[in-house]
């Protein structure tokens, strides 16, 4: 099982093989993690979406580009619901971490960051977005030694760590 942390942290800052971001069904871009992600890569990270993702990506699913300029070697793009639009169904919010951490096993990738997918724009309750990630993340057989969950507020590290006791997970 992987070692799971939780961080307050810019995502795109981070020294991890592989940072995720929570993307739309697009792939070009957007505002929130997807905006930070692709400003501090660089242009390259639109470049590899538009070639490798011609016609975007499912909900619930995930494929990588390069990390570009960041100090990630790759990133990691899930495409969360919208439960502001009435994508209520959790098992697509895990199967974003699931199928995330399927590609990191292909890439080979031992360090990885995730944001809290569907947490900001896409409306999903903050405190069941977080135990989904938790739950989804520690339940997984993987290759990937070290899992950082990246809070991009002191309430989101609070929250991380009240369902992490929740669940009995011992987290760093
Ligand atoms: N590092 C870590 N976490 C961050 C960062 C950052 N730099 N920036 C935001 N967060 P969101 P979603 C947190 O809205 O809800 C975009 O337009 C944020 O506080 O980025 O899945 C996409 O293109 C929240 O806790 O993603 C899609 O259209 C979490 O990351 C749509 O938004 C997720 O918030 C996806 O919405």
């Amino acid at each position: 099982m992987a070692q799971i942390e939780i961080v307050r942290a810019d995502i795109t800052t981070l020294d991890v093989d592989a940072v995720v971001n929570a993307a739309n069904n697009r792939m070009r871009g957007g505002g929130g993690v997807d905006g930070a992600i692709h400003r501090a890569g660089g242009p390259e990270i639109l470049e590899d979406c538009i070639k490798r993702f011609p016609d975007g990506l499912a909900t619930g699913d995930a494929g990588w580009t390069t990390g570009g300029k960041m100090p990630s070697t790759w990133v990691i793009h899930a495409v969360g619901p919208n439960y502001s639009a009435g994508q209520t169904d959790r098992s697509l919010l895990a199967s974003c971490y699931r199928r995330s951490l399927e590609v990191a096993d292909e890439l080979g990738v031992k360090s990885i960051a995730f944001p809290i997918i569907s947490a900001g724009v896409y409306g999903w309750p903050v405190e069941d977005a977080a135990a989904a990630a938790l739950e989804t993340t520690s339940a997984q057989e993987t290759d990937v030694e070290k899992i950082v969950f990246a809070a991009f507020s002191d309430d989101m590290v609070n929250v991380l760590r009240s369902e992490a006791e929740k669940l009995g997970l011992t987290v760093e």
